[in-house]
């Protein structure tokens, strides 16, 4: 994945240094794009051990519909709790030490670390044990599992866009129109967190499905090695759906950012040769991509270098 450590050379050689919502700062370009040719291997970075398990069941997560925390944190997925958390310690409800601004305050404050972590893990297992607690707590709004199977029309009904995408994909594979859009304008103030990955258009030429995903913000580090393999993912079961082979994933990124406690992990990694790419291996047949499962998805021949730790901006 030379395309990746490119991209983090662009951003430390060109980047604008830029300050941010989470008060971490970066250095950020604006406007860039990779394309990945899905035939030579699945694109998950040799350069890091990055958690394929994580992805994919936040993936299945998203086809499902399903926008409540409570599904990934039973899966031991914990990529999306600060976003719940964060509703909830917020709430007029919680009675707990002061959590104001927690995800800076956990990065430079040790003692403040330690209530951080006690809070959490009991928010975690409240989620998990009581149903009320999760369906007020857990959910994080019209996020993007809401927005791509149940867009809310005009008439009070609702618009299944991915199921739209595949028929059309199926039926007219020309079409210049095969468009999912998570970014819902009148949705947005009511999201946990306006999406990132803000439009994604399917492509059909000599028996291959291409996916171009528009992503506005992107964490180079941490985030985006994620949302390339979940939309690599998505353009494999997909194209297995319609009787196609994989085309190419163009990733188009708007804020492409290094938060500033990365980059001596990106330094790590630049200096590590990329190795070979591991393959994909859907071992069930489903009659729908809705219907996929964990246990359905296997990577093989992965050997990357050992992971490399970086905190999270919230
Ligand atoms: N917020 C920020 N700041 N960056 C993001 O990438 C991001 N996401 C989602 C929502 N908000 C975001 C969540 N996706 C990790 C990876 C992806 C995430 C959230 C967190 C992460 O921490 N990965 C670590 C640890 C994984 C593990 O637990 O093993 C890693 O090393 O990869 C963008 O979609």
């Amino acid at each position: 994945m030379k395309q990746y450590l490119d991209l983090c050379r662009h951003i430390l050689a060109e980047g604008h240094d830029k300050g941010d919502r989470t008060g971490t700062g970066t250095y950020s370009v604006f406007g860039y794009q990779m394309r990945f040719n899905l035939q030579e291997g699945f694109p998950l970075l040799t350069t890091k051990k990055t958690a394929f398990r994580l992805i994919a069941t936040e993936l299945l997560w998203f086809l499902k519909g399903d926008t409540n925390v409570r599904t990934l944190i039973a899966q031991n997925n914990h990529i999306w709790d600060e976003w719940a958390f964060e509703k909830w310690v917020t709430s007029t409800e919680y009675t707990g030490p002061d959590m104001t601004d927690f995800g800076h305050r956990s990065l430079i404050d040790n003692e403040f670390k330690a209530a951080y972590d006690e809070q959490m893990a009991l928010f975690q297992q409240r989620i998990l044990n009581d149903d009320a607690f999760a369906k007020a707590y857990g959910d994080l709004g019209p996020v993007y599992g809401k927005q791509w199977r149940s867009w809310p029309d005009a008439t009070g009904g609702t618009i299944d866009q991915l199921h739209n995408v595949i028929e059309s994909i199926k039926h007219n594979p020309n079409s210049r129109r095969h468009i999912v859009s998570a970014w819902n304008p009148a949705e947005v103030e009511d999201m946990a967190l306006p999406p990132c990955h803000t439009l994604f258009q399917f492509y059909v030429a000599d028996g291959k499905l291409s996916c171009q995903l528009y992503q506005r913000s992107a964490d180079v580090f941490l985030g985006v090695p994620f949302n390339i393999a979940s939309y690599a993912l998505l353009t494999h079961l997909i194209a297995k759906e319609c009787g196609l082979e994989v085309g190419d994933f163009v990733h188009t990124l708007g804020d492409a950012h290094l938060y500033k406690n990365h980059l001596n992990q990106v330094n790590e990694q630049l200096v590590r040769e990329p190795r070979t790419l591991p393959q994909l291996r859907i071992i069930t047949d489903k009659q729908s991509i809705f219907d996929y499962e964990m246990s359905d998805l296997v990577i093989d021949g992965y050997d990357p270098y050992p992971r490399i730790k970086a905190p999270i901006s919230v």
